[in-house]
């Protein structure tokens, strides 16, 4: 531990995911006495937990890397345009290998607690859950968006004997499905990429479904020496594009309006898309689907022509259709040989809006009858799979006791939502910096709402989203001049100020307005219906371009960070 007055760390990072490694890296490079605490075994943060079958990136590998290193990308070969979790754990630990980051890094240590210790010793006190203290006058938060996993909120979870997993929790020895009743409980991006890969080598697999998704096909494919050559020699135009997009995806937006297309040019595109690989389908459609009804219900009507064409059972198909949202207004989960899977005589989908899951059992599950004509059963199985998702964009910090100058908790002040300046900075919560959560995209509806603006909002709490490392690397390099700045001024605090949250949080708050997403429970709104205090829809997501959200950072930067409160 430091003494009373200096500080044991300049910089503590939480979290040794894709942020926290870099931040780490960034940390070091400006000289500054930094380390990492994360509660894992190892490096990977979302790509170390989710090592289910299937778990895979649905942005474009190459794209999903990072940018900063040359040494990098000249000696790393990305092997499938969409990489599966082991090959991008292993590119995290080759980059850690490569720059000793490991050494800062402390493993198995989760941290329960942060309060900021008063103005005169200017520094973070940080515990972790085995009682050990960590002193920092920075803290960065690299927690991610999606890591704290949630189970059902069904009785008798604990009662079942046999073997059970979540998959944000996936063992990582071998777990054979051979023979084997398998139960899976969700239907979200996670369930939709694992079910095809559980469904080749099970015995019998059972899906419970309460919400049907609008799911669409990956296609993913092999990359060739020569063909990673060619990535290779194009990054620099790759990656200036993506600093061009909305969302920092390859994918274009694109300007035209469905109401001046003939039906006959609407199916020729949406044919295209369709058979694009990654998110065309939600990124490069007509500029009215993600935010008028009559659009929407059209593509919905499409990609529901689709399932139906790849589901024999049409009550199958029928159940897999979603009717209560349309396509584009969650998360689109990406498929491969999902809607075949279903053809199997060995898989079975159960509906829970039918049947809802009555309790756990110590075999398996029972469901009950909430229909007339529709009995609830009794199913036994020899693995139960949680893919019920995540306590997301606040949940890993509220995990954590945050408590700021104000002795109160970050978790009580953001009841109703985040409040955030720039979604990397928090009033009475000085010098510390969230650089994984979710950033409020900027949409600006002066631009005419597009597609592509609504995916940006999944990084922090108001911080500008879409393909996730892009985001990351921006707020870390926001974060770390900011730092070096405070560092050559001889300064040690740094603050956001009310009036600043005010106006950010207004402004998240005034981009999101008029998106059919806002209508619609997801995680992306904030809902979990498994966890108390989140039934409520919010605006976690900043829904604007990243090319505005990063312009509004770079000025407060070149204003010299007046715009906060500096000592
Ligand atoms: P999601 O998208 O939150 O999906 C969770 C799924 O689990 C979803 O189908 C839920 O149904 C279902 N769920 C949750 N709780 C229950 C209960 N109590 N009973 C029945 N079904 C339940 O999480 P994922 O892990 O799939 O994906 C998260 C993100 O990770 C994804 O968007 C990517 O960005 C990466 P519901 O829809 O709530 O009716």
């Amino acid at each position: 531990i430091g003494n009373s007055q200096q500080p044991e760390h300049d910089v503590l990072v939480i979290g040794a995911g894709l942020s926290g490694c870099y931040s780490l890296y960034r940390m070091r490079e400006l000289g500054l006495k930094s380390k990492c605490i994360e509660a894992g075994t190892a490096v990977g943060g979302t790509w170390y937990w989710n090592r289910y079958p299937g778990a895979r990136f649905d942005s474009e590998s190459y794209s999903y890397g990072f940018s900063w290193s040359p040494e990098v990308l000249a000696e790393w070969n990305w092997t499938e345009h969409f990489a599966p979790q082991y090959e991008t754990e292993k590119y995290l630990n080759f980059i850690c290998d490569k720059f000793n980051l490991r050494e800062d890094i402390q493993f198995n240590t989760r941290i329960q607690s942060a309060k900021f210790l008063d103005d005169e010793r200017r520094m973070w006190e940080v515990t972790d859950t085995s009682g050990n203290v960590y002193t920092s006058r920075f803290l960065i938060t690299a927690m991610g968006v999606l890591s704290n996993p949630t189970l059902p909120n069904v009785p008798g979870v604990s009662h079942y004997k046999g073997e059970a997993f979540h998959t944000a929790r996936w063992p990582k020895d071998h777990v054979s499905f051979e023979g084997k009743r398998v139960g899976i409980i969700g239907t979200g991006a996670t369930a939709i990429q694992a079910i095809p890969e559980i469904a080749k080598n099970v015995g019998h697999l059972t899906v419970f479904q309460r919400t049907p998704n609008w799911a669409i096909p990956l296609h993913n494919a092999k990359i060739s020496p020569e063909e990673m050559a060619d990535i290779r020699a194009g990054y620099p135009e790759m990656f200036e594009k993506l600093q061009k997009t909305r969302m920092c995806f390859i994918h274009d937006s694109n300007p035209d309006s469905i109401w001046e297309a003939s039906p006959e040019q609407r199916e020729e595109l949406w044919e295209h898309l369709y058979a694009q690989p990654g998110f065309g389908m939600w990124l490069s459609n007509y500029k009215e689907i993600l935010v008028d009804h009559k659009a929407n219900d059209l593509v919905s009507e499409f990609v529901a022509k689709k399932i139906r064409q790849r589901v024999k059972d049409p009550e199958t198909a029928e159940l897999l259709i979603p009717k209560n949202h349309g396509f584009g207004t969650r998360r689109v989960p990406m498929e491969t040989s999902y809607y075949e899977a279903y053809n199997r005589p060995n898989v079975r989908l159960v509906d829970l809006h039918s049947t809802p899951i009555e309790r756990i059992t110590e075999k398996g599950l029972r469901t009950k009858s909430v229909k007339e004509g529709v009995e609830g059963e009794e199913y036994d199985f020899d693995m139960l799979i949680y893919a019920t998702g995540f306590d997301a964009v606040t949940g890993a910090f509220d995990a954590i006791d945050f408590i700021g100058t104000d002795g109160k908790k970050l978790k009580e002040k953001w009841e109703e939502g985040p409040k955030t300046y720039l979604g990397m900075t928090l009033k009475a919560m000085p010098n510390m910096f969230m650089v994984s959560h979710l950033p409020s995209t900027t949409a600006d509806n002066s631009l005419g709402l597009t597609a592509n603006i609504w995916l940006y909002q999944i990084m922090g709490p108001h911080q500008a989203y879409g393909n996730i490392p892009r985001s990351i690397e921006f707020a870390v390099d926001w974060v770390s001049n900011c730092i070096e700045h405070l560092h050559k001024n001889g300064l040690t605090r740094i603050e956001a100020r009310e009036e600043g949250v005010k106006q950010w949080t207004e402004h998240v708050h005034q981009i999101s307005e008029g998106f059919l997403s806002n209508e619609i429970d997801s995680w992306m709104t904030g809902v979990n219906k498994n966890v108390a205090g989140r039934q409520k829809r919010i605006v976690a997501r900043y829904n604007g371009s990243a090319v505005e959200f990063r312009q509004r950072c770079r000025d407060v930067a070149a204003r010299g960070y007046d715009s906060f409160d500096l000592a």
